[in-house]
């Protein structure tokens, strides 16, 4: 399947300049946005994970799908996810970011968050077999929704983006390491947002938190 990118030269956003944060956004980059997030919404076999909070098993809020080279198992909050394989489209989304980004990829985690009330809470994507600086393309499709930024150690102000149906954000550098990041729940009614965050598995699982 051909991924259709933006054909204009695209000028990162501006981006915010914090100590440790090395991050880029490319805004409207993916082109036939439209057609993709449809296609997501009805080819993707979406599962609601549970994590145990204090004994308890609670679902996570959103629904989520672990694609991948075989192999590439990826563990946190006490999951451990086996890949599907890849389909046409995320090959070819896979390869779209990977040129953008400049590093390849062999997983990525798909998220579903069906309305404002699904969310991701404050992590790093630091986990063992990511490697040493690892580097995360995250694309957006769907509900404009923020997201948030902030220092490990509380340091230096917090950072916020508004990510937008077609935006590309290439996180590189300390920025796991140094950094934390989430997806903020929202009051406002917002429709359907799909984000997929592609990644490298480059050594064994081990366990990481979020929830
Ligand atoms: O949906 C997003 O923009 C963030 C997803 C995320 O943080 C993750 O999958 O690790």
């Amino acid at each position: 399947m051909r991924t259709e990118v933006a054909d204009r030269r695209l000028i990162p956003d501006p981006a915010p300049m914090a100590p440790g944060l090395d991050i880029e956004v490319l805004r409207g980059f993916l082109a036939d946005a439209d057609a993709h997030l449809g296609g997501l919404l009805d080819e993707t076999p979406w599962a609601q994970g549970e994590i145990i909070v204090y004994g308890e098993r609670r679902p996570i809020p959103r629904l989520e799908a672990w694609y991948g080279d075989p192999g590439s198992v990826y563990t946190y909050s006490g999951r451990t996810m086996e890949p599907l394989p890849w389909t046409e489209r995320l090959a070819g989304l896979r390869d779209s970011c990977a040129r953008a980004a400049g590093t390849p990829f062999d997983s990525v985690l798909v998220n579903r968050y069906r309305n404002g009330a699904d969310a991701v809470g404050w992590h790093s994507d630091d986990e063992p077999e990511l490697g040493h600086r690892p580097i995360i393309a995250s694309m957006s499709l769907g509900a404009t929704r923020r997201f948030r930024l902030r220092r490990r150690d509380r340091r230096y102000d917090p950072v916020a983006l508004d990510l937008e149906h077609g935006d590309l954000l290439v996180m590189r550098g300390q920025t796991q390491g140094l950094w934390e990041h989430c997806l903020a729940r929202t009051a406002r009614p917002v429709g359907e947002r799909v984000n997929l965050t592609f990644r490298r598995i480059v050594g064994p699982a081990a366990s990481g938190g979020r929830d």
